[in-house]
């Protein structure tokens, strides 16, 4: 047989072109190959299967017994996990996001894909943040290097449109759920799904409000009291699974 010949013949079917895979990569001494295709698939599902048996999810719900925050976001920190969310954009006179996750070090990226001119700002004099990217013409946009601590809540506005706000949450979290609020509704469900059951404490933060921990195990239920300068403004009920 020519080589030519023996190409086509070894192309008749993926059993065959497998078999030369086989042969090629992963032919062992024995002459047995160990790491077949079927097996491959089988551990990688089975190594799937694992990963969702173990990971935890959280339920419950936030009440409001009388006016409510703009936004929150509640999260497991985590050393090793980063927000995948990291820009604000600008359209019709206000900020995509209420509320934007995002890491340290990394980078906040601003765009105005807005038909007018905006300025971002954030002047928190408490905690020492303090910028100002001038103006953003439309169609611009802008990162920066998120270099503040961790943890908090920081405002940003727009020094031409004052009701513009938007919060970035500076926080080391792959588990996290953000709230948007709306007035006329004081429960709102939680839900956030895929937690490393190793992490066990949950922080909420509301902007103006008192930042709350909260240290919860698998298969527990808490509530908590939502405080705003030590006064309960309502409740957070959380069960983990
Ligand atoms: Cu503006």
């Amino acid at each position: 047989m020519t080589g030519q010949q023996s190409r086509k013949a070894h192309f008749g079917t993926i059993n065959d072109v497998l078999k030369i895979e086989e042969n090629r990569f992963w032919k062992i001494d024995s002459g047995k190959s160990m790491l077949r295709p079927e097996i491959i698939v089988a551990t990688f599902c089975l190594f799937l299967a694992t990963q969702n048996c173990l990971a935890d999810s959280l339920a419950g719900e936030l009440n409001f017994t009388k006016s409510l925050p703009f936004v929150g976001i509640l999260y497991f920190k985590d050393n090793s996990g980063s927000p995948n969310a990291n820009s604000i954009d600008q359209k019709n006179k206000i900020f995509g996001h209420r509320l934007v996750p995002v890491s340290k070090d990394g980078a906040l990226n601003f765009v105005n894909s807005d038909d007018y001119a905006h300025n971002i700002f954030a002047n928190d004099i408490k905690k020492g943040i303090k910028f100002d990217v001038g103006l953003m013409p439309p169609g611009h946009n802008l990162s920066l290097k998120v270099d503040w601590q961790e943890d908090i809540l920081l405002r940003v506005g727009c020094k031409i449109h004052p009701k513009m706000r938007a919060y970035v949450a500076n926080i080391s979290s792959r588990a996290y759920q953000i709230f948007n609020f709306e007035k006329g509704i004081n429960t709102f469900p939680v839900a956030i799904n895929n937690i490393d059951p190793e992490l066990t404490r949950a922080t909420l933060l509301l902007p103006k409000y008192d930042p709350i921990e909260i240290d919860i195990t698998t298969g527990q239920t808490v509530t908590v009291d939502i405080t705003k300068r030590g006064k309960i403004k309502g409740t957070l009920t959380l069960t983990r699974d």
